[in-house]
């Protein structure tokens, strides 16, 4: 069995809790292959020199967690001007808050040869490489070039847009070829593979060769939809924990004769959290029965806010929270808890499960995840509805959730108030068909079809 290699931007130690199903998911196949987990420490030497930095290594179970230090430029450069300010707008569809113009890209390139620089000294002739999201597009170009031949995969988890709104970045034509160093590239959606397959023919003049197979630059190139899962029993389990149960209670008293509606994310304009306010608000004014009882919580835990974009749209969020608990609270109630921190992720399945509906309303998301923590949350005698965008790549295979478009504030309204006057039979039969499917494609399904069709490229492309 050969050793896995996981590569991403950040880490996170398995073993704990905070981390989430997918470091646990990351870290049970590491662990069975005694394998390496590296990426960035999270650490800014502040006078570091770029291109440079220290690498610590540490031993986490059977798993090796390999870190490494970034110089303030390349940090600012690499993650904030290039990542977060250019290819997470571009990848989202929005072009109009990318600054293409922040000189980012240097250092994106620079920060991708010292990742392929220090991880080339750590790999051995067999290892399976996993490369992780859009901070590392070119890192199988980059340990190629330095005359790596170990199998490579490369896995997007936010999504890739149409060729033509790719064509806006100005890096799109060597972006978009160093995909071509991989021997796997997953997407999250079916949408996202169409427009990778589209892109490849139509600017690369990749030749379609069958079995998931695209030939260009005389390399072939296997590409797929992976939809991610969540580890459906350890989040399950989470429900059953003393912190969880306890908030349940609260909940459950505390708003004993209202209806509680839930959301769940980071504050990140890709979520469309000023759009959903807005449907909140158009319920509260077109059913007026849900005055004095429809409470959402809303929870945007900070995320990037040394960028611009971020901070426009926390003041955004803050003005709409207020006008819409100034316009419709009551001495006794306020119809928006609006939380701009963290909550404790052993106190989220309590969250989602109190909660009557969920808005998981994303303008465009690769995946997302709450969508199906909410599911696993579910009492499944007397389960809450999923208000699912159809931006949302969870929304090719949710089909049983209410599907809206968070653009159009009326119909979201309209569908809102359906979900919380869903019939208890629809209700326990939608989350039923939810479950089934989140079970059987679970983070572990995904982890292994990924880590299987990977396998898989290495038998073909060792055939004379
Ligand atoms: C990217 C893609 C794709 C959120 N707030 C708190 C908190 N969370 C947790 C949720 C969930 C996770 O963070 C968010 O996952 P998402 O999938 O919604 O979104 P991204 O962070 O944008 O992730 C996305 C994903 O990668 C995986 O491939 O699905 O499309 O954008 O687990 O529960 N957790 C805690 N406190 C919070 O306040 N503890």
């Amino acid at each position: 069995m050969s050793r896995l290699v996981v590569v991403s931007n950040r880490i996170a130690d398995p073993r704990k809790t905070a981390a989430g199903g997918l470091a646990v998911a990351l870290g049970q196949a590491l662990e069975a292959s005694g394998g390496m987990w590296f990426g960035w420490s999270g650490r800014i030497v502040e006078d570091g020199t770029p291109g440079q930095g220290e690498v610590t290594q540490q031993q986490a179970g059977a798993v090796q967690l390999v870190t490494l230090d970034l110089s303030r430029e390349d940090h600012d450069s690499y993650y904030l001007n290039y990542s977060s300010g250019v290819l997470w707008p571009v990848l989202h569809y929005r072009l109009d808050l990318a600054d293409f113009d922040s000189g980012g890209i240097a250092g994106y390139r620079r920060v991708n040869q010292l990742f392929a620089q220090k991880l080339k000294a750590l790999l051995r002739p067999d290892d399976i490489v996993w490369v992780h999201d859009y901070h590392l597009i070119p890192l199988a170009a980059e340990l190629r070039a330095m005359g790596c031949e170990q199998r490579i995969g490369f896995f997007l988890h936010v999504p890739l847009p149409p060729p033509l709104i790719l064509a806006a970045l100005p890096e799109h034509d060597w972006l978009m070829r160093s995909l071509f160093a991989y021997d796997l590239v997953g997407f999250q959606s079916q949408a996202d593979v169409t427009h990778f397959e589209r892109y490849a023919s139509d600017e690369l003049q990749a030749q379609w060769v069958g079995q998931h197979g695209w030939r260009a630059f005389g390399k072939t190139l296997q590409v797929q939809a992976f939809p991610i899962g969540i580890d459906v029993d350890e989040f399950q389990a989470l429900a059953e924990g003393k912190d969880a149960r306890d908030m349940l209670t609260q909940l459950r008293s505390d708003y004993a004769r209202r209806r509680l509606l839930v959301g769940v994310e980071r504050m990140d304009y890709s979520k469309g959290l000023p759009q959903r306010l807005k449907a909140f608000r158009t319920l509260l004014q077109n059913y007026p029965e849900n005055q004095g009882s429809a409470t959402l919580i809303q929870i945007a835990s900070p995320s990037r806010e040394s960028v611009d974009a971020y901070a426009a749209l926390r003041a955004e969020l803050e003005s709409l929270s207020g006008a819409i608990n100034g316009e419709h609270g009551e001495l006794d109630w306020m119809p928006l808890r609006y939380i701009h921190r963290n909550v404790a992720r052993k106190r989220l399945p309590a969250l989602y499960r109190a909660a009557a509906v969920a808005l998981v309303t994303p303008l465009r998301d690769g995946m997302n995840l709450v969508a199906k923590e909410y599911v696993a949350a579910q009492d499944p005698d007397d389960p809450g509805v999923l208000v699912l965008s159809r931006f949302a790549g969870a929304a090719e295979q949710m089909k049983e959730a209410l599907l809206v478009n968070p653009y159009d504030t009326a119909r979201t309204a309209e569908t809102i108030q359906r979900a919380l006057q869903m019939p208890l039979a629809e209700r326990q039969q939608r989350h039923q068909a939810l479950l089934a499917r989140l079970r059987a494609q679970d983070v572990h399904w995904w982890r292994e079809r990924f880590l299987r069709a990977l396998q898989a490229t290495q038998e073909t492309e060792k055939e004379p």
